[in-house]
Order: C-alpha cells, then structure tokens, then sequence
C-alpha cells in the first residue's frame, strides 16, 4: 500500500540498523484509508466484545521488515509489558490486531506466536516460545486478533520483498494510550471523524464516565 506524504516527518521511525524493520505512527495524518480500516466493522465487532462499546485505540502503526530483517524479540503487548504483574486473562487489557498488508508467507516474516499462551498470564519465557511458536501465514488482507498477553515475535525475512503489517492496538478506555499523541489528527480528519473514531481516539472519555456514573446511580 502507497502511504501518502505525512505532514510529520516524525511519525516515520528510522530503521532499526539491528533488526532491519521499521515502524510507521500516526497513520491517522497519512490518508482517510486509515480512518476506515481502524474502524472496520468486523474488528470493531470482535474488539468491543472483548473491551466494550466504550474501547480506545492506545496505538495505529505499520511494521515494516525489509528484506533481511530478524525477529523483532518475543513480547506480550502494551499495557502488559508496561505492567509489573501479576497479570489476569480477563477482564482483558488490550486487544492487538496485526493485518496483513500482503501475503505472510514462510519466508518473509510471518508472525509467530504460541498458541493459547495468553491463558499463562505470564511475561514470556524464550525457551518455551521457542519451542510452542508457529508461523502465522495467510493471505493479504487476513488479520490476527488477539489478546494482549498473547506472546509473539516476527520471524525472519527472507524473501526479496519488504513484509509490511497494520499494527493496532484497541484498549480498556481507563487504560492510557501506547501513542501519548494518537488524538493529535490533523482538523481535517476530526472535522469528519464519525462517532466511532471520536470514541476510539478517547474524545467521548467524558460522557462514557458519565455513562457509568448514572448507570451506578450516582451523580
Ligand atoms: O508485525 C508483526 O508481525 C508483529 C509486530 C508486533 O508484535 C509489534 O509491533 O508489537
């Protein structure tokens, strides 16, 4: 996918020398594309059933792995990784959904995870992943939903062509964001931004309180 010229340079993050991959922000700022897939139905459907209809978005990124580049490091995601512990599969903190931007493949740097390791409530062990972890493939356009405390990593890539994926991050609406300036989108994008984008970029957080409040019969 062409991603149109970003008004901050910023939210390009250099390549890591190390790994080899990239990781874009503020995809909000960078076409009105990325306002409808961060509120596709389907992943809306799926992430307010595990976070509520009342859900922000703590982070909306690409991950680029050029042609070369090695796993990134097994991890669970923000806020776990954030957190001390102990950790609790439910009420659930995060939901990650990583959206395959072209075909993963075998060879270009599918993601791994090991599956069912969001029951552990547990930081990862790099021995244990070593040995559960499967590659996710599939075609363009495929996503991997998950919980947050699902432990993943990026495989190698080593075919001839970058392996990009759509990272985002749908959170708890008491959790503070991952990117401290996801709602920093240009006038244009809030001027026309539905009910749901304001909910998930944390701009209806007052009247979800207010929500709550009456519904518990105070205020
Ligand atoms: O791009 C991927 O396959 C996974 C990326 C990821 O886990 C992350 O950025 O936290």
């Amino acid at each position: 996918m062409e991603i149109a010229e970003s008004p901050s340079a910023s939210t390009f993050g250099r390549r890591n020398e190390r790994t080899g991959q990239q990781h874009i922000r503020g995809l909000l700022a960078h076409g009105e594309i990325f306002e409808r897939m961060v509120q596709h139905p389907a992943l809306i459907e799926i992430a307010e059933a595990m976070l509520g209809d009342d859900m922000t978005l703590g982070a909306y990124s690409a991950r680029i792995l050029y042609p070369g580049a090695i796993e990134m490091g097994v991890h669970v995601d923000y806020p776990y990784w954030a957190m001390r512990g102990p950790f609790a599969v439910r009420p659930p903190l995060m939901v990650q959904v990583i959206w395959m931007l072209q075909d993963f493949t075998e060879q270009n740097g599918a993601t791994l995870v090991a599956p069912r390791s969001q029951l552990r409530c547990a930081r990862p062990n790099r021995e244990d992943f070593a040995r559960e972890a499967i590659k996710i493939t599939g075609a363009a356009g495929d996503a991997i939903i998950s919980h947050g405390l699902l432990w993943h990593d990026t495989s190698q890539n080593h075919s001839e062509q970058p392996r990009v994926a759509l990272l985002i991050n749908y959170g708890l609406k008491v959790i503070r964001p991952l990117d401290s300036e996801i709602a920093k989108v240009p006038p244009a994008v809030l001027e026309r931004a539905t009910p749901k984008l304001r909910q998930l970029l944390g701009l209806e957080f007052a009247n979800s309180l207010a929500r709550d409040l009456s519904r518990d019969g105070l205020y």
